[in-house]
């Protein structure tokens, strides 16, 4: 827990705690008088402060929280008092709000409706306190798989990403084996299905639930995809002539409407079903369908608040209690600040001071022309004039300027935070790493310097 010391006495913010730099001690995050149960109060007060897990320390708690999701059911049954969770995507800062308003874990129920991970660049700490407090709780804290929870997306978001950022592919690989073995579907007072998604025209009976094989990466169609992937049609009535429309803006899956909701409701004996898995302005949507009146046969809860630290929605919660669904809202939480991809800030600003560098070769070279060039923030049209400059003039130097328009080019990518793979886009740039290319390609560096020099060259002659 040792904090990094501030030799100096100099440190630039001084009311902002510097961050852990150690890994949480063994002994603390598992004490001996815990019966093998991890302290996730421990473990909560070293993640607000950015600190990390030994790898053999994560690796237990992925393994003792795994073993508990795979001897839970399919479908599991709970009765209310029940604080229900949505979506939360890595906002680990906003969770620490969500968990003051829903309640002390230790004396309530909580049921979390998945996507816990990708979009937040905090879904590691997310998913390992979560683990940590339902090793506690087993009994009264459950959690149910979302779309989020597999390798397709993680590995297409972040998730997989900010996993081998700040452990490796092992404690990724466990994590995915553990989103394996999640429940993916909860049964309330019997009368209210909480599902991730939605309902699926293979979708019966709830006794379809309890006959999947969930233990497995979800499929891109059938009952496993839908109950994870689909939405309620979004129109006031939740009219839908055909009942089940193809989801285009998820690429998978359908939109249902109140005909067949209706349908699957009656059939099953319910009243409602509770989902998260889209972001709403106030946290939560009632979705009225059979009027204002009745019952909502749709609820939406999602609770990342100012989702991708730009929608401005509130988060929320439902404290569901003698059969009322009581909801309350918050607002976020500042967050630590992270570059883009988890970059350090010298990989970030090495190419952002050479594509300044780059700016400036640039408008010597357009100049020896006689033109004038405005600098703005837009620099692709710039690189565009500079391409059309090269491939329209036949002049001596042509070569030299492609060249600074393809490491202008690269910079800004690196600049924004392409990965590094893609930069092998860039013809003639080879190299793994964003900084190895500054620092091993030394030719591409003398080449510069040596355009330099030609460019200067010109300059006089005109
Ligand atoms: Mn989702």
């Amino acid at each position: 827990m040792d904090p990094l010391s501030d030799p100096l006495g100099d440190r630039f913010m001084k009311d902002v705690k510097p961050p852990i730099h150690r890994p949480i001690s063994h002994e603390l995050l598992f004490p001996s008088d815990g019966n093998g149960k991890p302290s996730y109060k421990a473990l909560k007060s070293h993640f607000q402060r950015e600190g990390r897990i030994a790898k053999t320390d994560a690796l237990q708690l992925i393994d003792i929280a795994t073993n508990i999701f795979r001897s839970e059911e399919n479908l599991l049954f709970l009765q209310d008092p029940v604080t229900i969770v949505g979506d939360i995507h890595g906002q680990l800062y906003d969770m620490f709000k969500m968990f003051e308003i829903g309640g002390n874990p230790e004396n309530t129920k909580y049921l979390f409706l998945g996507d816990y991970v990708d979009r937040g660049v905090y879904s590691i700490e997310v998913v390992f306190l979560l683990y940590a407090i339902k090793i506690n709780f087993p009994q009264t804290f459950y959690m149910i798989r979302g779309n989020h929870e597999c390798r397709q997306m993680t590995t297409y978001f972040n998730f997989r990403t900010e996993c081998i950022y700040k452990y490796d592919i092992e404690v990724y690989d466990r994590i995915m084996e553990s989103f394996d073995c999640i429940p993916i579907s909860c049964l309330i007072n019997r009368k209210f299905l909480a599902l991730h998604g939605g309902i699926s025209p293979e979708l019966r009976t709830i006794e379809d639930l309890t006959r999947l094989n969930r233990f497995v990466e979800p499929p891109k169609q059938g009952l496993y995809c839908d109950i994870l992937w689909s939405d309620p049609v979004d129109t006031p009535d939740g009219r839908l002539p055909e009942g089940w429309r193809k989801n285009e803006v998820r690429g998978c899956s359908f939109y249902f409407g109140n005909d067949v909701m209706n349908n699957f409701l009656k059939r099953n004996d319910l009243i409602s079903v509770i989902r998260g898995h889209e972001a709403q302005p106030d946290g939560f949507k009632m979705h009225r369908w059979n009027g204002n009146n009745e019952f909502p046969a749709v609820i939406t809860i999602f609770s990342a608040p100012n989702y991708c630290d730009s929608y401005n929605n509130k988060g929320a919660i439902i404290k569901f209690d003698n059969n009322t669904l009581n909801i309350q809202q918050y607002n976020y939480n500042q967050h630590p600040y992270m570059l883009p991809n988890f970059m350090d800030v010298f990989t970030w600003s090495v190419p952002f001071i050479l594509a300044k560098v780059v700016d400036i070769f640039s408008v010597i070279l357009k100049n020896q022309q006689g033109e004038m060039v405005i600098i703005d923030e837009k620099s692709t049209t710039r690189f565009q004039e500079l391409e059309d400059s090269v491939s329209e003039q036949k002049i001596g130097n042509n070569k030299n300027k492609k060249s600074v328009a393809e490491i202008m080019r690269l910079f800004q990518a690196l600049r924004e935070g392409i990965k590094p793979d893609s930069i092998e886009n860039f013809r003639g740039y080879r190299s793994q790493a964003p900084l190895s290319i500054i620092v091993r390609e030394k030719t591409e560096l003398e080449s510069l310097i040596e355009l330099f020099a030609q460019a200067r060259a010109l300059e006089m002659r005109s």
